[in-house]
């Protein structure tokens, strides 16, 4: 059997960090959207990670005409009726940086003593014929008034994940990998590795 190429469609460095590391082990060869003509701007559309995520690998695939795999993730926090959410990336704003965001997360937070939160991601592999495989993970901890770390990305370094007792901004990309969101949800596909395998040679 031919080895999968998959495209990944994230201009987010940290999630493609993580993503590298995680398909690492599997026979699937992940290449950069950096590789292929520039694609038009993405709407994200739909009330639900897993709906954004489908729309965003079809979009991307039937473009580039290859099988691409997306990531829709966020941050799900109790307190805030689900705030950021699907908005995550632009809680502050359309353009806002990390900091931005997690300004605007704290001050939000504020005499909050609820501190619970989830972070979701959602993934999509999608075949140029709009054929689609979902996946999601997600991971729960507790929303830090003050940050800790400097690895990770977005919301890092105020996520307090309890069974380690450090923030995701403290761990490794492979230790928050082995827990994450991210990892739930490859580790999900990777079960599933054989269905994967049949779906990629079914045209
Ligand atoms: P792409 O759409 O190009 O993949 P993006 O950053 O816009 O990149 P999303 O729309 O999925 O991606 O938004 C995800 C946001 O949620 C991200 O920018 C972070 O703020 C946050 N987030 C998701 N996963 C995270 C993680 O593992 N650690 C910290 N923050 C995370």
């Amino acid at each position: 059997m031919s080895k999968i190429v998959l495209v990944l469609a994230t201009h987010n460095r940290g999630k493609k960090r993580e993503f590298e590391l995680l398909f690492k082990e599997l026979s699937i060869e992940i290449k950069g959207l950096s590789e292929f003509q520039r694609i038009p701007e993405f709407e994200e559309e739909g009330s639900t990670f897993e709906k954004i995520v489908i729309n965003k690998a079809k979009f991307v695939s039937r473009i580039l005409d290859v099988p691409v795999l997306a990531d829709d993730s966020g941050l799900v926090v109790e307190a805030l009726n689900g705030a950021p959410g699907i908005l995550s990336a632009r809680y502050a704003g359309k353009s806002a940086t990390d900091y931005q965001n997690n300004h605007k997360l704290i001050e939000e937070m504020r005499g909050k003593e609820n501190r619970n939160a989830i972070f979701v991601c959602s993934i999509a592999i999608s075949k140029p014929t709009g054929q689609v495989l979902t996946y999601t993970g997600s991971c729960s901890g507790i929303i830090l008034h003050e940050p800790a770390g400097t690895n990770g990305f977005g919301y890092d370094p105020f996520f307090y994940y309890s069974p380690l007792g450090k923030t995701f901004a403290q761990l490794s990309v492979e230790e928050k990998s082995r827990v994450s969101h991210r990892g739930q949800a490859i580790r999900k596909l990777k079960d599933d590795f054989k269905k994967v395998l049949i779906w990629f040679e079914d045209r």
